[in-house]
């Protein structure tokens, strides 16, 4: 059995497309989409490809699929751990409300947090968006066990995979594994591209799907998203590495977590 894990697409069809036809010679059991699917350039096409890739794709929703989803309904936009949306973020946010139908609203509202999968031979794997206690907590590959244990204490599964920090990483608690898949559309890491994992019977492998930048850009800058600009330079182009975005989360988390006492 193989499972494709596809997280924090955001909106970056041209990614999306290349991934998709790699996954035509891939041919995975199972399509997970880990939630931020649509917050970013394309949002209403992006969602229309993946409802073309078969009846083996399975949706959880992240963060900013919630976000976007409570702007549609107007109501307020609070966040937890990073910033809460200044107006500039809620521009982007309302674009992107407005981008889709409603049945592509109840789509997103509907989807589930979580989904639990056995995976013959390599265990029982909980797919979530950002940690398994919400959508937004934020952990990376610098921190601390003692503060793993905590978020993954009650975990039952042998394998967690997650997103949400956009960088392809491995920790170990335990005898628990949890994996980053990375970012299909807005990746922190050394090389443009579409970064993702593949999960099988034989094991897990971090995997990348390079794309064709230049004709990315031209239609992200064709598509009237509000960051256009900034998303074709700073996440398609070129993007800051994986160990900057590292730091850049962890401080944050360091950050909530001396408030938490
Ligand atoms: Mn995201």
């Amino acid at each position: 059995m193989k499972i494709a894990a596809l997280y924090d697409i955001h909106g970056n069809l041209p990614a999306l497309n290349a991934l998709m036809v790699e996954l035509e010679e891939v041919q995975p059991d199972m399509i997970v989409v880990g939630g931020d699917i649509i917050s970013g350039p394309m949002p209403g096409q992006t969602l229309q490809r993946l409802s073309q890739a078969g009846d083996h794709i399975r949706f959880i929703r992240g963060n900013a699929d919630r976000e976007v989803v409570r702007m549609f309904d107007g109501q307020p936009i609070e966040r937890q751990y990073m910033a809460n949306p200044v107006e500039k973020d809620l521009a982007e946010i309302r674009w992107v409300a407005e981008q889709l139908t409603h049945s592509q609203r109840d789509f997103l509202a509907a989807l589930p947090e979580q989904l639990v999968v056995n995976v013959e031979g390599l265990g029982s794997v909980v797919f979530c968006h950002a940690s398994v206690r919400n959508d937004e907590e934020l952990f990376t590959s610098i921190t601390p066990e003692e503060r793993l244990l905590v978020i993954f204490s009650h975990v039952e599964q042998e394998i967690v995979v997650c997103g949400h920090t956009h960088t392809q990483f491995e920790q170990h608690v335990g005898n628990l594994r949890i994996l980053n898949a990375g970012s299909v559309g807005m990746p922190y890491a050394a090389r443009p591209g579409a970064y993702w994992l593949l999960l099988s019977s034989e094991g897990y492998e971090f995997r990348y799907t390079a794309y064709d930048g230049e004709a990315a850009v031209q239609e992200i800058l064709a598509s009237g998203y509000p960051r256009a600009q900034e998303f074709a330079k700073e996440n398609v182009l070129t993007m800051p590495t994986a160990a900057e975005a590292t730091e850049h989360f962890e401080r944050i988390a360091e950050k909530y977590w001396s408030q938490e006492g």
